[in-house]
C-alpha cells in the first residue's frame, strides 16, 4: 500500500483520500453524524449553503475567522453538534478551509477524519491494497502542524496493523512529526497556530474535545455530494 500526504488540501485522484481538518470541521463532521446526523452537505460559502438549507430545510452551520455567521443554526464548534441537536437532521456546512479541502477532492473514495475517529479510519484502510493520499486542510492557505500530526498518526496505525507501506516524503515527515508529540495530543492542539486563536476566541474546550483519540467509531465517506456514516465498503463512490 503506498501512502502519501499533502500538507496542504489539494486536488486527489489516488484511489483512496482522506481529509483532515483536526481544528476543526473534520471532528465536527465525525462528531455530527455519530450523534445522527444523518448527512453533512459541505458548501463552498455561506451563500451556497444559505440556499443549500432553504431549499432541503436543513440545518445550517459553519464559521468564518472561527465564529458563527449571521443567521445560522450552528457554528463549527463539535461540541454544538449533540444528538438533541443533529439526530435526524441534515447539516449543510461551510467552513474557511475544511469544507474546501473536501470540495478539492477528487477520488473514487473519500474518507473524513480527524482524532476523534482515527483507529476506526486506520482500521478501514488498513484493510485496503489501494494507494491513499492524505489531504491536510490547513489554515488560509497554510500549514497546519494538528492536521500533519493528525495524517501522521494515521499512517502509523495502519503500519502497526502490520501493513507493509510504501511511504511518500511527505508521509515520512507526517509520521516523524506524530512521533514528537506522541501521548501528547492535547498539548499539540494548545500549541499549533489555529489552536491558539481558537483559545483567544473563547473556544479553548474545542480543542480539549478534538483531541480525544478514538472517542467515535465512525468512517464517515464524501459520496455524492454528502458526507454520511455508513460502511464506506458499501458506497458507490463518487
Ligand atoms: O477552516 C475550517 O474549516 C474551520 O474548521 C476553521 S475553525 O476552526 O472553525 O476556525
Ligand atoms: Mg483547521
Amino acid at each position: 500500500m503506498r501512502l502519501e500526504v499533502l500538507p496542504l488540501a489539494g486536488k486527489t485522484s489516488t484511489e483512496i483520500a482522506v481529509v483532515i481538518d483536526v481544528l476543526r470541521a473534520t471532528s465536527t463532521m465525525v462528531t455530527a453524524l455519530a450523534n445522527g446526523c444523518p448527512a453533512i452537505i459541505p458548501a463552498a460559502d455561506p451563500d451556497e449553503a444559505r440556499a443549500l438549507a432553504v431549499a432541503g430545510g436543513y440545518l445550517l452551520g459553519g464559521e468564518r475567522g472561527g465564529l458563527p455567521l449571521p443567521g445560522f443554526d450552528l457554528g463549527n464548534s463539535p461540541r454544538e453538534y449533540t444528538p438533541k441537536t443533529v439526530a435526524g437532521r441534515k447539516v449543510v456546512l461551510t467552513t474557511t478551509n475544511g469544507t474546501r479541502a473536501l470540495l478539492l477532492a477528487a477520488s473514487p473514495v473519500v474518507l473524513v477524519a480527524s482524532f476523534l475517529n482515527l483507529p476506526a479510519a486506520a482500521g478501514w484502510l488498513a484493510r485496503r491494497k489501494g494507494d491513499v493520499l492524505i489531504s491536510c486542510a490547513g489554515t488560509d492557505g497554510g500549514f497546519s502542524l494538528e492536521d500533519f500530526a493528525c495524517a501522521g498518526m494515521l499512517l502509523d496505525m495502519i503500519a502497526k496493523a502490520g501493513n507493509s507501506l510504501e511511504l511518500g516524503d511527505g508521509a515520512v515527515a507526517a509520521r516523524a512529526v506524530y512521533r514528537q508529540w506522541e501521548g501528547r495530543i492535547p498539548d499539540l492542539l494548545k500549541s499549533t497556530g489555529h489552536g491558539r486563536r481558537l483559545d483567544r476566541l473563547g473556544l479553548g474546550a474545542d480543542l480539549e474535545f478534538c483531541a480525544r483519540v478514538g472517542r467515535y467509531a465512525v468512517v464517515p465517506q464524501f459520496s455524492h455530494g454528502e458526507v454520511v456514516a455508513g460502511d464506506p465498503d458499501a458506497g458507490a463512490g463518487r
